[in-house]
């Protein structure tokens, strides 16, 4: 592969994101919302960015009172206009640009070593699935964290309704490709599709989560809509948006980022305040819509439900 840039992680965050751009994106977005609900208003107009989600009627779903937070929920317009969505671009302002991104019919495929190999349509899916509110903590390898509700389901119900075989040792994850709607994907030193991975044991951890869901509605587009993984006690990276396709292998995956950089993002990533990446600390992080910087900790905050799962795993890097 011949890589001739290097992803932006390869900056301090501070440079890859000078803060005029982002306050000129907010103030268009902001601009945009307005438009529509004029376009919209008695007119039977809808524009496009507009379009009703199919899954609406769903949410709000249940908050799970088992997943709490020490801190506050990060305010959604923050969280919604500092994404990383590489296929959009290779910057944090990608919100208006994910919105091409078409998300009905939307097919996830699952197979590989299961019993029988499926093809889900969205819908069908969510009318399947025990959906519930989780608060979670996320932290990107970057040094920025957030704290949001996700709606979605446990991602071991996922496992049970795939059906593995006793032989699938990992389950791999693949996002759509498509270049004409995804502009990013035309940058070919990139390793398209996004891909990413996870241990069987993982998979099945009670953490593991499958979201199409964040803050009381379905998933906007910018946050990896209509599915995506949720893995909080690992680097945001690992958490892949917009899934097309489910495989259960004997294979360890080698993850968009791994094959980028093998030396600074591995397969495991788990967040660990100690274990610096190579080239920045990892002690602590920038809590997005806010000035405050906390101590990283060590899972992410997850030690107690996920550190067991790592006792046997020897001679790997666990935190990188
Ligand atoms: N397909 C895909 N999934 C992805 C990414 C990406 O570029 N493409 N970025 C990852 C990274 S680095 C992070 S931190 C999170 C960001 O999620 P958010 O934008 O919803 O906060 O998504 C992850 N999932
Ligand atoms: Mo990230």
């Amino acid at each position: 592969m011949n890589i001739r840039r290097k992803p932006s992680w390869a900056i301090p965050e501070r440079e890859a994101t000078p803060e005029h751009v982002f306050l000129n994106r907010r103030r268009f977005l902001t601009g945009m919302a307005g438009a529509g609900a004029l376009l919209g208003s008695g007119l039977g107009i809808r524009p496009a960015f507009a379009e009703a989600d199919p899954s609406a009627g769903l949410y709000p779903v249940k908050r799970n009172p088992a997943f709490t937070l020490d801190r506050d929920i990060t305010d959604e317009t923050a969280a919604s206009t500092y994404n990383n969505f590489y296929e959009f671009g290779s910057h944090k302002q990608i919100a208006s640009l994910a919105q091409r991104l078409d998300i009905r019919p939307w097919t996830v495929t699952i197979d590989g070593m299961v019993d029988t190999p499926q093809q889900l349509d969205i819908d069908d899916l969510l009318s399947k699935m025990p959906l519930e509110e989780r608060l979670y903590r996320h932290r990107c390898v970057e040094a920025w964290a957030m704290a949001v509700p996700w709606s979605g389901f446990a991602m071991p119900e996922l496992v049970k309704l795939a059906g593995p075989t006793a032989d699938a040792k990992y389950v791999r994850f693949e996002t759509f490709h498509d270049p004409s709607v995804a502009s990013g994907q035309k940058q070919s030193w990139y390793p398209w599709p996004y891909v990413e991975g996870m241990t069987m044991d993982e998979a099945t951890n009670e953490l593991a989560f499958v979201a199409t869901g964040i803050y009381g509605k379905p998933l906007a587009k910018q946050f990896g809509a209509p599915i995506r993984m949720v893995m909080p006690w690992k680097y945001g990276f690992k958490s892949i948006k917009s899934i097309v396709r489910i495989t259960f292998t004997d294979k360890r995956p080698v993850s968009f980022w791994e094959e980028i950089q093998p030396k600074e993002y591995g397969f495991w990533a788990n967040v660990n305040p100690s274990v610096p990446h190579a080239r920045w600390s990892q002690a602590s992080e920038r809590l997005l819509g806010t000035d405050e910087r906390r101590n990283t900790m060590l899972y992410n905050g997850y030690e107690e439900q996920v550190a067991h799962l790592y006792q046997n795993v020897t001679g790997e890097l666990l935190f990188m």
